[in-house]
C-alpha cells in the first residue's frame, strides 16, 4: 500500500469516527475500557492498528473484541488478540495507547511513523476477526473496528455476538488448522464433544449430581451455554437464570465479578439450599461457583479454588500415566488467598508463582512449566500445555500399559475441553464438571479441601489513580509516600493481616484487598487501608466508613 493512500485513514476518521474527547485512555489490564461514548474513535483506530499487526505476523489473523466485560452497561471496551489466541504483546501497548490518542489531524502522520516503527509490510494481505459482547453500545462499535480494519485494506471478519474466549480460539484455529475450526460452532464441537466423551468413561457416582445452576451474568456466556444446552444428550441438567430478559442488566447485582467481590448470591437466581451455582460474567471469560446451605449462608467456590480442583486432578491422573518427567506449575496474583497459597505448596506439592494483575501477565507465566495452570481468584484462568506435555501424554495413551493408557487418554480429553488460548468460563465449567464428576464429589466436599482466610474488597475514587504505584507483583506500593508504611501498620494489627492497594486497569478507581483470622478483622482492615488510601492519594466524593 503506498503511503499516499493513507490519506483515507484520515478521511474515514473525520467523516465517521472523529475523535471528540481530549481524556486520555490507556491500554490496560485487558486493552482499552471507558463509558461507550468516549471509544468509538479509539476503536477506529484500533481496527487500523489490527491491520499493521496482521502484516507483521505475516498476514496472520489478529482478532478485536469489543466488550468491557466485568464491567457495568455504560461502559465498553476494546482488545486485541494475537495470532495464537494470546492478549496483545505487551510492547505494543504503548503503541496502541499513542494511536489512540493523537489528534484526527496527526492520525495519518501517526499511522505512517507506527509502520514504519514495526516495519510493516503494508503490501501484504491482512486479516482482521471481529467479535463483540450483548452491549447495545457494541454493534456500533464493532462497524467502527471492520472501518478501521476496510482504511487499510485489510480484510474483516465479523462474528456477531460471541463470548470473548470464543473469539479468541477461532483467532488460534485459524492461524493453526491442528487447534480446531475457526467458528463458534467448531468450538462446541471441540469442548462439548471432549466432555460428552469423558462423561461416558467417568459413570456419575458419589456425593455428585448432574445438576446446575448457572448465573449468566445477563450477558453472552449464557446465551452461549443456553445453545450448548440442548447438545447435552442429558449428561448435565443445566439450569440457567439471568440470560437477559426480564429487565435483567449486564453484571448488575449478578455475575461473577458481583459475586466474588460482594460475596453475596446473585438476583435472578433461583435458590435451593446446597445446590451448586456456577456464575459467569458479562462475556464468558471467568467463573465462580457457590452454594447457600440451609441458613442462606454463601459459601463461595472462586478462581483459587477452580485452580486448586484442576491442578490436583491433573496431578492424579500425570502420576496413573507415570509421566513423571512433565512439571507441572500455578500461576497466581496477590490476591489469591494465603490459604489457598498454602494448600497449593504444602498440601499438592505444587510450586507458585505470584505475577501482576491481569490474565496477560498469568499466561505468559505459566509458559515455563510444561502443564501450567493459571487463575485469578476472580475466577479468570486456564490451564496451558506444553508441546513436550502434549506429545509425552499422546505416547503413552498410544503406547503405555493398559492403566497408564486410561489415565493419559482422559488427560487428553481434558486437554480438548481446555481453551488454552484464554480464560474461558464455559471451557472451565465443563473442566470443574469432568473433576467433581470424576470424583464424586458435593461442592461441600470440594470447599473442604482448605478453609479460606476471611477477606474483604473494596474500591476507592481517587482524583488520578496512576498516582499509587505499585512494585513486588502489586503487593507492595512505592507512591505516594507514606502509603506503604500505613498499610504495613494497619495489617499489623490483625493475626494473619494482609492488606494491598492498586490502581484497577478496567476501571477509574483503587483497589484494596484485605485478609484476616476473622470476616470482622477482615473486614475492619480494608476499610482502614480504604482510608489511608483517600487520605494519601487524593481520594473524592465520600470518605470510607468503618463497617
Ligand atoms: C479483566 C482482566 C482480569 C483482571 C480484571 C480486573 O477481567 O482480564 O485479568 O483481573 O480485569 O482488573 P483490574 O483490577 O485491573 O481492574 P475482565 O473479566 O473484566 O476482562
Amino acid at each position: 500500500m503506498p503511503p499516499s493512500s493513507l490519506r483515507v485513514v484520515y478521511a474515514f476518521a473525520r467523516e465517521m469516527h472523529p475523535k471528540t474527547s481530549d481524556v486520555f485512555i490507556q491500554y490496560g489490564t485487558a486493552g482499552f475500557r471507558t463509558k461507550a461514548n468516549l471509544l468509538e474513535h479509539v476503536v477506529y483506530r484500533m481496527g487500523l492498528l489490527a491491520v499493521i499487526r496482521s502484516r507483521v505476523k505475516n498476514g496472520r489473523t489478529i482478532g478485536m473484541m469489543i466488550t468491557a466485560s466485568h464491567n457495568l452497561e455504560p461502559d465498553n471496551g476494546v482488545k486485541l488478540v494475537d495470532p495464537d489466541g494470546e492478549m496483545l504483546e505487551q510492547s505494543w501497548e504503548e503503541i496502541a495507547t499513542r494511536l489512540a490518542n493523537v489528534s484526527d489531524n496527526d492520525l495519518e502522520s501517526t499511522t505512517e511513523q507506527i509502520i514504519k516503527q514495526v516495519n510493516a509490510d503494508m503490501s501484504l494481505k491482512a486479516s482482521v476477526f471481529i467479535g463483540m459482547d450483548t452491549r447495545y453500545t457494541s454493534p456500533r462499535l464493532a462497524a467502527a473496528a471492520s472501518n478501521g480494519v476496510i482504511a487499510l485494506k485489510g480484510t474483516p471478519r465479523e462474528f456477531g455476538i460471541v463470548t470473548t474466549p470464543i473469539l479468541h480460539y477461532c483467532v488460534k484455529c485459524r492461524n493453526d488448522n491442528t487447534y480446531g475450526i475457526p467458528t463458534e460452532e467448531g468450538y462446541y464441537e471441540k469442548i462439548v464433544g471432549a466432555f460428552k466423551t469423558i462423561r461416558q468413561k467417568l459413570p456419575v457416582f458419589g456425593e455428585y449430581n448432574t445438576t446446575l445452576y448457572v448465573d449468566g451474568a445477563n450477558g453472552v456466556g449464557g446465551k452461549k451455554l443456553n445453545i450448548i444446552r440442548k447438545s447435552l444428550d442429558g449428561e448435565l441438567d443445566l439450569q440457567l437464570f439471568n440470560l437477559g430478559g426480564n429487565g435483567g442488566k449486564l453484571n448488575l447485582n449478578c455475575g461473577a465479578d458481583f459475586v466474588k467481590v460482594s460475596q453475596k448470591q446473585p438476583v435472578g437466581v433461583e435458590h435451593v439450599p446446597y445446590q451448586r451455582v456456577a456464575s459467569l460474567d458479562g462475556d464468558g471469560d471467568r467463573l465462580v461457583y457457590y452454594y447457600l446451605d440451609d441458613k442462606e449462608n454463601m459459601h463461595l467456590l472462586d478462581g483459587d479454588r477452580i485452580a486448586t480442583l484442576l491442578a490436583s486432578y491433573i496431578a492424579e491422573l500425570l502420576k496413573g500415566a507415570e509421566a513423571g518427567d512433565l512439571n507441572m506449575g500455578l500461576v497466581q496474583t496477590a490476591y489469591a488467598n494465603g490459604a489457598s497459597t498454602r494448600y497449593i505448596t504444602e498440601e499438592l506439592k505444587v510450586p507458585v508463582t505470584c505475577v501482576k494483575t491481569g490474565v496477560k501477565h498469568l499466561h505468559h507465566a505459566a509458559l515455563s512449566y510444561d502443564i501450567g495452570v493459571y487463575f485469578e481468584a476472580n475466577g479468570h484462568g486456564t490451564v496451558i500445555y506444553s508441546d513436550k506435555a502434549k506429545k509425552t501424554i499422546a505416547k503413552i495413551a498410544h503406547d503405555g500399559e493398559p492403566e497408564q493408557r486410561k489415565s493419559a487418554q482422559l488427560l487428553l480429553n481434558l486437554i480438548d475441553m481446555t481453551n488454552e488460548t484464554v480464560g474461558d468460563a464455559i471451557s472451565d465449567l465443563f473442566l470443574v464438571e469432568t473433576v467433581l464428576c470424576a470424583r464424586g464429589l458435593h461442592a461441600r466436599q470440594w470447599r473442604a479441601a482448605y478453609a479460606d482466610l476471611p477477606c474483604r474488597q473494596l474500591k476507592v475514587t481517587v482524583q488520578d489513580r496512576n498516582a499509587i504505584a505499585t512494585t513486588d507483583a502489586e503487593r507492595r506500593c512505592t507512591a505516594p509516600e507514606g502509603l506503604q508504611a500505613a498499610v504495613d501498620a494497619l495489617a499489623g494489627k490483625y493475626a494473619s493481616g494482609r492488606a494491598f492497594v492498586r490502581p484497577s486497569g478496567t476501571e477509574d478507581i483503587v483497589r484494596v484487598y484485605a485478609e484476616a483470622d476473622s470476616q470482622l478483622a477482615a473486614d475492619k482492615l480494608a476499610a482502614e487501608v480504604a482510608q489511608a488510601v483517600y487520605e494519601l492519594a487524593g481520594g473524592v466524593g465520600e470518605r470510607p466508613q468503618l463497617p
